[in-house]
C-alpha cells in the first residue's frame, strides 16, 4: 500500500533528512507534501530529481494524509498534532511535546517496537542523545540487566536547528577575522545569556530546571526509563554541546546485571545488534568520531573498557549522526515499522 505523507518543519535540519530517508529507502509514498512556516512558503526543494513547492502549516494541510512527521518545535506540534490525528493520520512527532505522555508510546524500533500496537495516533520519537544511547545498550541489558547508567554527552550544534550551525559558522570566521564574536542563539535560543559555541565547550542544552539538570539531561534520563520500560534503571546525565556540526558523542559508564562479564563478550553482543557498529581497536588507534559517523545511519560503538572498581562496571563511548538515527532516520523507522 502507498501512503500519503506530509512533513511539517520540511525546511529544517531535520525536516530535509526525512525527506532524503524517505526516498533513498524507498518508502512507500503516493505523495509527500512539504510544510513549514509561512515564512518558507512557496519555496522549491528539489530531491530525487522531483521539485516540491512548501506549504504554510495549517489544519487543513493534514486532510487526506496518512503519516505525518513533525519536526517544527515543540509548540508546533502541539498545535497541529492532534489536527493531523482528526483528519485520520498517524503522525510521528520528533519533538519532545507527547514523550512523557504515559499513552503515547515513545518508540526506538531496534528496542521497543511493541510499544507501536495500541496507539492512539501519535507516537513519539525520542530525543537524539537518548536514542543512540538505548539502540547501543539494548543488547547488553537484554543478555545481561542494567542497573545503572552515567552519562557525559559531546553534543553537536545541529541538534539546536540549522540556527545554531550557521552560528557555529559565522563564530569561526570571526575567530579567524579577529573580529567580536557574535552569540545569539546557543544555549539556547530563549536563554537570558548567550556565549560562544566556537572553540567552547558548553555545559548547557535547553533551560535549567529546578533540580539543576538541564531538560536536555532530563529527557536522557526520563525518556530512557520509559523505552526500557523500567522505572527502577538508575540514570543520570551531564549534556554539553561542543563545536561540531554533526554528530552527538557520549562517554557512557554503565553497571550491568551480571558480576564477571568480559568485554569480549561485550563486544560480540554489540557486533550482533541490529543498527550497531563497533568501531574498537586501541592497537589500530580505532574508535568512533563524530566526524566520520556524519551520514551514516548507524550507531558506533568504541573504547570498551571494565571499570577496575566495579565489577559489573563497564565504559563505552558511543557516537551517531544526531539527525540521523537521532531523528530522521528513526521516525522512518518507526513508519517503516508501522506499515508492516
Ligand atoms: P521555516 O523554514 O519556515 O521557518 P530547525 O530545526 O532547523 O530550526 O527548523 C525548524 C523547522 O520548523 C523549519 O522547517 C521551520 O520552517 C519550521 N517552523 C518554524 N515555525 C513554524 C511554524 N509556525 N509553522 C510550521 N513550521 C514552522
Ligand atoms: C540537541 N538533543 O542536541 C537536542 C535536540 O527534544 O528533540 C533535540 C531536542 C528534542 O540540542
Amino acid at each position: 500500500k502507498k501512503v500519503n505523507v506530509a512533513i511539517v518543519g520540511a525546511t529544517g535540519a531535520v525536516g530535509t533528512k526525512i525527506l532524503e530517508k524517505l526516498l533513498e529507502r524507498n518508502f512507500p509514498v503516493q505523495s509527500i507534501k512539504l510544510l513549514a512556516s509561512k515564512r518558507s512558503a512557496g519555496a522549491e526543494i528539489t530531491a530525487g530529481g522531483h521539485k516540491y513547492i512548501v506549504e504554510e502549516t495549517v489544519p487543513e494541510s493534514f486532510e487526506g494524509i496518512d503519516i505525518a512527521f513533525f519536526s517544527a518545535g515543540g509548540s508546533i506540534s502541539e498545535k497541529f498534532a492532534h489536527e493531523a490525528v482528526k483528519r485520520g493520520a498517524v503522525v510521528i512527532d520528533n519533538t519532545s511535546a507527547f514523550r512523557m505522555i504515559e499513552d503515547i508510546p515513545l518508540v526506538v524500533p531496534e528496542v521497543n517496537a511493541g510499544a507501536l500496537s495500541g496507539h492512539t495516533g501519535i507516537i513519539a520519537n525520542p530525543n537524539c542523545s537518548t536514542i543512540q544511547m538505548v539502540t547501543a545498550l539494548q543488547p547488553i541489558r537484554e543478555k545481561f540487566g542494567l542497573d545503572r547508567i552515567i552519562v557525559s554527552t559531546y553534543q553537536a550544534v545541529s541538534g539546536a536547528g540549522s540556527e545554531a550551525i550557521e552560528e557555529l559558522e559565522s563564530q569561526s570566521l570571526q575567530f579567524e577575522n579577529r573580529s567580536k564574536i557574535e552569540a545569539a542563539i546557543l544555549p539556547s535560543a530563549s536563554a537570558e545569556r548567550h556565549y560562544p559555541i566556537a572553540f567552547n565547550a558548553i555545559p548547557q542544552i535547553d533551560a535549567f530546571d529546578a533540580s539543576g539538570y538541564t531538560l536536555e539531561e532530563l529527557k536522557m534520563m526520563n525518556e530512557t526509563k520509559k523505552i526500557f520500560g523500567d522505572q527502577k534503571l538508575s540514570v543520570s546525565a551531564t549534556c554539553v554541546r561542543l563545536p561540531v556540526v554533526t554528530g552527538h558523542s557520549e562517554s557512557v559508564y554503565i553497571e550491568i546485571g551480571k558480576e564477571g562479564v568480559s568485554v569480549e563478550e561485550l563486544h560480540a553482543l554489540l557486533e550482533n545488534a541490529p543498527g550497531v557498529v563497533v568501531q574498537d581497536d586501541p592497537s589500530k588507534q580505532l574508535y568512533p568520531m563524530p566526524l566520520f559517523a556524519e551520514g551514516k545511519d548507524e550507531v558506533f560503538v568504541g573504547r570498551i573498557r571494565k571499570d577496575p572498581e566495579h565489577p559489573a562496571g563497564f565504559h563505552l563511548w558511543i557516537v551517531s549522526d544526531n539527525l540521523l538515527k537521532g531523528a530522521a532516520l528513526n521516525s522512518v523507522q518507526i513508519a517503516e515499522t508501522l506499515l508492516n
